[in-house]
């Protein structure tokens, strides 16, 4: 039998223990990264089947939103099925659920340009009645309104042009043309975070010239029609509404509103914004979808966000 030196015998031991580390650090290195990808391949997964199911919920909007138009097509208010929302629904690995607004009972930002670029003082006036409302500063109209419009001129006495955002930083430029989003809000000048926060539930960005549904209207809103509509007056309106149709729309306005507010209201409405939850195990996904029914009661997206409105 060998005897080895005491010294030799702590290499081995030592050379052992490196190797049993070295083993421990690579197995622990390859089962982290199984890990990953297995969580990868799992939220991959969920990505795809949760877009299937918000496509799913998306026609099924668009079926409810036409069989709402082929059978109460003289009007639209929330008391109608479209306006109700969609409890939790169970789904194979979670559950999905859902809500219809109609867009047209806010203010459309669009609305404060004529669709050939210049501003339109009915829908100005409109908006910044609606601004005091909220209890904020209505100069901020004038910078939206030269957000919108074609010139590159500023709108007089409260309006900001490029010149304006030319001394941001980053610097940027307006774009002169309708909003696509109403997160652009954010980066008018006189529109601070908060301020954005409370205008959002009653602005919408639709194409230039739709008229208001006052069936869906909330009180804000319908005072912003007229200086002869306060607050409590358009709450009272509201409330008189409950969660059905005005009866006879131009009976209840027509003493209110001059002629040029008059031909801006309605009772039916074209554009919705489905919001859209499905949630798969840990992961969720919500789809913002604006919605347009047309004639035919065909609706179909002409805009779509997943996360963010
Ligand atoms: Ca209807
Ligand atoms: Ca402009």
């Amino acid at each position: 039998m060998r005897h080895f030196p005491e010294r030799q015998r702590g290499v081995a031991v030592l050379t052992a223990m490196l190797v049993v580390t070295l083993g421990t650090m690579i197995a622990v290195n390859m089962m982290w990264n199984a890990s990953l990808a297995q969580r990868r391949a799992e939220a991959g997964l969920a990505a795809d089947q949760g877009l299937a199911y918000l496509q799913g919920a998306e026609a099924w909007a668009g079926d409810i939103l036409r069989q709402d138009k082929v059978e109460f097509p003289q009007s639209d208010h929330l008391g109608e099925i479209w306006a109700m929302e969609l409890p939790p629904l169970p789904v194979d690995g979670g559950a999905i659920s859902g809500r219809l607004e109609d867009l047209q009972g806010r203010f459309n930002l669009n609305n404060l340009v004529t669709p050939q670029g210049d501003v339109d003082p009915v829908s100005l006036a409109q908006f910044e009645r609606l601004l005091a409302t909220l209890g904020l500063d209505p100069a901020a109209a004038g910078a939206v309104v030269d957000w919108l419009d074609a010139d590159v001129e500023t709108h007089f006495p409260n309006g900001a042009e490029d010149g304006t955002y030319a001394g941001a930083n980053p610097p940027y430029r307006t774009p002169n043309w309708p909003i696509t989003s109403t997160s652009e809000l954010n980066a008018i000048t006189g529109i601070e975070a908060e301020g954005y926060r409370t205008l959002l539930p009653y602005v919408t960005a639709l194409p230039s010239g739709t008229p208001l549904n006052v069936n869906t209207a909330s009180a804000p809103v319908l005072a912003s029609l007229s200086d002869n509509i306060d607050l409590a007056q358009a709450a009272s309106l509201v409330e008189q509404r409950g969660s059905a149709e005005f009866v006879d729309i131009e009976a209840t306005f027509g003493d209110l509103l001059d002629s040029d507010a008059r031909g801006r209201i309605d009772g039916t409405s074209d554009y919705f914004l489905l919001t859209a939850t499905v949630a798969l195990g840990t992961h969720q996904f919500t789809l913002y979808s604006v919605l347009q029914r047309h004639q035919s009661g065909l609706a179909g997206a002409v805009f779509r966000s997943l996360g963010v409105q």
